[in-house]
């Protein structure tokens, strides 16, 4: 499996990109955390910007629209930002919702999208047909034979056009099944990545995300057999602090999961971030180190660094929040399959104990009331946060664990009071309706979750 000289290692680092992808659903960043994100790119060594937001709806939605004199401007402003710091502005198109792959008047659409791009100074583009319909029209499909052949076929074609005016111009590509589980569920069609692989010109990149869309972890195996698959070095495209897919958590935690050798068997690693820029300090800070660090990596030593500069962000309008406070808080919103060590050991705490008979909790009940009022105090510090666009991006998962906090708090407090067992507890902060509440609060409960991911309906009638 592992042959080609799609599998030796990289030897032009300069090729390798390395940097942030706006390409989540949401609200687009900001102009202003643009530029805040170029500063710190340039400052810590990211070579890319990757602009594909999947609700900037010209470039998703109504591809075939042009960017509007306003909306023209602001990326000419973007390109600029970029181009000032010596970062590289990558522009992708996602057509995929409604193309018409055998009409040769769609790929004039792209090369006047293109054009029009380029007009502002951008160099190298992108074609994305991620979370699209894996279904073509059957006429369509006679004629091009798969979809991966009318994907290829029009990259190609895009390919020797963007070559042909500018010889140094990139052309990235993000296949349907961009990640294992895809392909082995053979989204796209049986064979897609084979057939892409052949067909797709050299010097074509092909974006992946690993094993999964979120990946847990990516291996250099890995990605050395997508190379022989897709007989190219993978571009990675990361979704690892991505939160667009669950309005209740964020990602603090490290780049991680992946060894430092990764990079010699991959054509550059992009991040697909938290949708609120304000979280992604230390997402991009421990990427830009994990691009260039040389010694073994250690996630967590990496994060705390890390965490030490972006606490300068976290200055109140009264009291110094303490640094054990904002680790032990900010471990909570850490990876998505792994806690923080403070908020994990915290967890198993409560699990323990509840576990236990109440009578028997002594002094840990004690110590757990502690630590859930401290946590508690820290959400609410965080209210008086002189960043104000920080404040705003945490809030509403602030107020979610605090209320959780101080349930539990409660709850432990009552039961360890010697209470009869059989007495109810209730709490008048965390009423039916108003508290865990939400139609789809309700939708979620019908189905549970087992440990191998099995949905299951959920035994006990759903309450609100
Ligand atoms: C995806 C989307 C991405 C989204 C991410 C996380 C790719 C290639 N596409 O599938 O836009 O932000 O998941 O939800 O990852």
């Amino acid at each position: 499996m592992v042959s080609s000289i799609h599998n030796m290692p990289r030897s032009n680092t300069q090729d390798f990109l390395a940097g942030v992808i706006e390409g989540f659903y949401g609200p687009p960043w900001a102009q202003s955390e643009r530029f805040q994100l170029f500063e710190w790119m340039a400052q810590w060594g990211l070579n890319t910007y990757f602009y594909c937001p999947k609700d900037d709806c010209k470039q998703r939605a109504i591809w075939r629209t042009p960017y509007s004199p306003d909306e023209a401007e602001t990326l000419r402003e973007t390109i600029a930002a970029c181009t000032r710091q010596q970062i590289q502005f990558v522009y992708a198109i996602s057509p995929g919702l409604d193309i018409r792959y055998s009409d040769p008047s769609e790929i004039e659409q792209l090369q006047n999208r293109f054009l029009q791009v380029m007009g502002l100074g951008c160099q190298h583009v992108a074609l994305l047909f991620d979370d699209i319909p894996d279904r073509m029209d059957p006429s369509e499909l006679a004629r091009c034979g798969s979809l991966a052949s009318a994907q290829a076929s029009i990259a190609n074609n895009l390919f020797r056009w963007l070559r042909n005016r500018t010889p140094g111009a990139r052309l990235l590509f993000c296949p349907t099944p961009y990640c294992s589980r895809m392909a082995n569920g053979h989204l796209g069609g049986k064979g897609y990545l084979d057939t892409l692989g052949k067909e797709l010109t050299q010097g074509i990149d092909v974006l992946w995300t690993g094993p999964e869309i979120i990946s847990r972890e990516i291996t250099v195996a890995h990605v050395q057999e997508m190379g022989s698959v897709l007989r190219r070095r993978p571009m990675i495209w990361d979704n690892l602090h991505a939160n667009d897919y669950d309005g209740r958590r964020f990602y603090c935690g490290p780049y991680a999961g992946r060894p430092l050798e990764l990079r010699d068997w991959v054509s550059g690693i992009l991040t697909n971030p938290n949708t609120e820029f304000p979280l992604n300090y230390i997402p991009f800070r421990t990427l830009a180190r994990f691009v260039q660090a040389s010694d073994p990596w250690d996630a967590r030593a990496e994060y705390l660094n890390a965490l030490q500069e972006w606490s300068k962000h976290f200055e109140t309008c009264t009291q110094p929040i303490a640094t054990e406070d904002l680790r032990r808080l900010l471990d909570c919103f850490y990876l998505p399959h792994e806690d923080g060590p403070e908020a994990a050991a915290f967890l198993l705490e409560g699990q323990q104990l509840f576990e236990m008979d109440p009578q028997l909790w002594g002094a840990r009940a004690l110590a757990f009331r502690t630590n859930a009022a401290r946590l508690r105090d820290t959400c609410a510090r965080m209210t008086e946060l002189r960043e104000r666009p920080l404040f705003y991006a945490m809030h509403r998962r602030l107020w979610e664990l605090r209320e959780e906090l101080d349930l539990l708090e409660k709850y432990v407090g009552f039961r360890s009071g010697h209470v009869d067992p059989a007495a109810l507890f209730g709490s008048d902060f965390h009423l039916p309706q108003t508290y865990r509440g939400s139609f789809t609060a309700r939708l979620q409960r019908l189905l549970s979750q087992t440990a191998d991911g099995a949905m299951i309906p959920t035994q006990t009638a759903p309450a609100d």
